[in-house]
């Protein structure tokens, strides 16, 4: 009789992430289990709710899981769906008996749905040990561990941190503290995607994401992406196509996201990446298609021939941050290209054939209506790219939000951010730049794009007219982070 091993840790993925590809967090923590002589499994109950919706004829109902306030009667049909499918997924991890259950958490909407599986699981496994990590752990876990959901949190980078917690070393940096991040990208193992069953997914071709690096070259004012990453590190060429050549023979995947924060950070590895990939379409007759995030470059940095390597080596679509159509804005923002490099690179992409999802938000602190009416300009004079199809998706952001650690919410003092008696942001030097009029800008960019036929991506229509009819409604304060608070005559969805 062969003798079973009894599983060290399960790690599960919960709602809400995408259903487009296999979660590459709990992956890439399993392969770094395994590399530590652990056995580790991954089950996805995020793709798993998205199933059963579809079978039970829901899939309308999927905005539940993604909204931060509901109404009453919403709060209770979502509590109606997902009771029996949590009880379900207790039930199921309770089937596993692991010595550790691992929960990944995408972002902090996530913690909602992490703490009412666990207390199902603290029912049926009382002895489990519960680590979770994530990005949504980053701001949540020290509540978490204080609330008893978990025994141990694991913020930032995982894969050392899990190794030794699974070692017994409990003290071990980023065992309910940060990690410190990991500098050498190249000699993490790769992650394991074996659990997934990848037909599932709703790509039609199997899709997988791929890191390439971590952290950022810019430091935009807005963003806080050097509260999570401080240093930007990055795998060089050879290890990105050696991964991508694994994952084709293992699951015959050809397409691959990238999560970077943008593809084209450290220039040189990036191009020895594209000449692999070019190397490989000659040698082996693999194409591989890649997409992810870019950042606008001068023609000095990026030259002609960067955008034809990318387009031999299967470039595909890139997520572009323009934010705002105004030089001066951007100025402001640090973005660092001006609307020649734009120009050029919009240029040069329609050339090679590849293709763009340009993202714009409203309302950043300096912005003026002057300001605001040159992002209508850059939309009007865009538009040829739209028709061409070079411009696939147009991203019609958000209004701005302060987000904690990103360099505007240090400078508060130095913008004379305040908060309105509506709970919202503005700034004393810039005070026509209300909550009301961003809302505004918001509606007259996404009517103009409407009517040029761009193909948009609006996802903060709704939460930004109920945040507005509290506003007119004068009931109480609004949030100041439409995304993160209660608003007046809606429930948050703390509990499940
Ligand atoms: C790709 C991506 C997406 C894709 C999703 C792809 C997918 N398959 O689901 C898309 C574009 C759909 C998306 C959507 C959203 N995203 Co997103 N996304 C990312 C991105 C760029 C990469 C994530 C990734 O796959 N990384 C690679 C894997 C390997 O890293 P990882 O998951 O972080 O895992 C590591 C650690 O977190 C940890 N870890 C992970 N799980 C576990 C589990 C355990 C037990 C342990 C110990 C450790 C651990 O170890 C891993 C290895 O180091 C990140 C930013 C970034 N660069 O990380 C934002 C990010 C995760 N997204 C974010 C947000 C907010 C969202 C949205 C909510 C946006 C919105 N308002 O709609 C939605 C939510 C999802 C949805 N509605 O479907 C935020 C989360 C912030 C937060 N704390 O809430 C991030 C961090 C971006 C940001 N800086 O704001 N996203
Ligand atoms: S907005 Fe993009 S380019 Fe700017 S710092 Fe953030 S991740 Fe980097």
């Amino acid at each position: 009789m062969t003798e079973v091993k009894p599983l060290d840790i399960l790690l599960v993925n919960i709602p809400r992430q995408d259903f487009y590809a296999p979660p590459a967090g709990i992956a890439q923590i399993k392969s770094a289990v395994e590399a530590a002589g652990f056995q580790a499994k991954c089950i996805d109950l995020n793709i798993d709710l998205y199933r059963r919706l579809e079978e039970q004829g829901k899939l309308d109902q999927m905005p539940l899981w993604a909204d931060w306030a509901l109404t009453n009667a919403q709060l209770e049909l979502l509590r109606e769906i997902y009771g029996p499918i949590l009880d379900d997924w207790a039930a199921l991890i309770a089937s596993h008996n692991p010595t550790y259950l691992g929960i990944s958490i995408f972002s902090n909407i996530s913690v909602i749905d992490a703490k009412a599986l666990i207390k199902r699981v603290r029912v049926l496994l009382p002895y489990v040990k519960i680590v979770v990590g994530g990005p949504g752990v980053k701001l949540n876990g020290q509540a978490l561990l204080e609330g008893g959901y978990c025994d141990f949190y694991i913020a930032g980078e995982g894969e050392l941190a899990i190794q030794a917690l699974l070692r017994g070393e409990n003290s071990f940096p980023g065992i309910n503290s940060y990690a410190a991040e990991i500098p050498f990208l190249d000699r993490l193992p790769f992650p394991d995607y074996s659990d997934f069953n990848f037909s599932s997914y709703r790509s039609q071709s199997p899709s997988l994401v791929i890191t390439g690096s971590r952290g950022c070259v810019r430091n935009c004012t807005f963003c806080n992406v050097r509260s999570t990453w401080k240093a930007f590190r990055f795998r060089t060429g050879k290890s990105l196509a050696a991964e991508m050549l694994h994952q084709h023979e293992r699951h015959g995947t050809t397409n691959f996201n990238f999560s970077d924060n943008l593809v084209n950070g450290a220039l040189h590895p990036f191009r020895d990446f594209c000449r692999e990939l070019v190397e490989i379409r000659r040698s082996r007759d693999i194409a591989f298609r890649w997409s992810g995030h870019f950042i606008i470059r001068s023609k000095a940095a990026m030259p002609p021939s960067d955008f034809e390597l990318m387009r031999d080596a299967g470039a595909d679509t890139f997520w572009v941050g323009i934010e705002s159509g105004s030089e001066a804005v951007r100025a402001h923002m640090k973005k660092m290209f001006s609307d020649a490099d734009m120009d050029y690179t919009f240029e040069q992409c329609q050339r090679n054939g590849l293709r763009l999802q340009p993202m714009l938000f409203f309302g950043y602190p300096t912005e003026t209506e002057a300001d605001f009416r040159q992002t209508l300009d850059w939309i009007q004079r865009n538009r040829r790219y739209s028709e061409s199809k070079t411009i696939v998706r147009l991203l019609i952001g958000a209004t701005m939000s302060i987000e904690p650690g990103s360099p505007v919410d240090e400078r508060r003092e130095e913008l004379k951010i305040r908060v309105d008696e509506q709970g919202q942001w503005y700034s004393e030097l810039f005070p026509e730049n209300t909550m009301d009029v961003r809302i505004e800008r918001h509606r007259r960019a996404l009517e103009l794009a409407q009517s040029l036929n761009y193909p948009l991506i609006d996802r903060h229509s709704k939460s930004l007219s109920r945040v507005r009819d509290n506003i007119l409604a004068h009931k109480i304060p609004a949030p100041e982070n439409t995304d993160a608070a209660p608003q007046a005559g809606l429930v948050y969805r703390r509990s499940l």
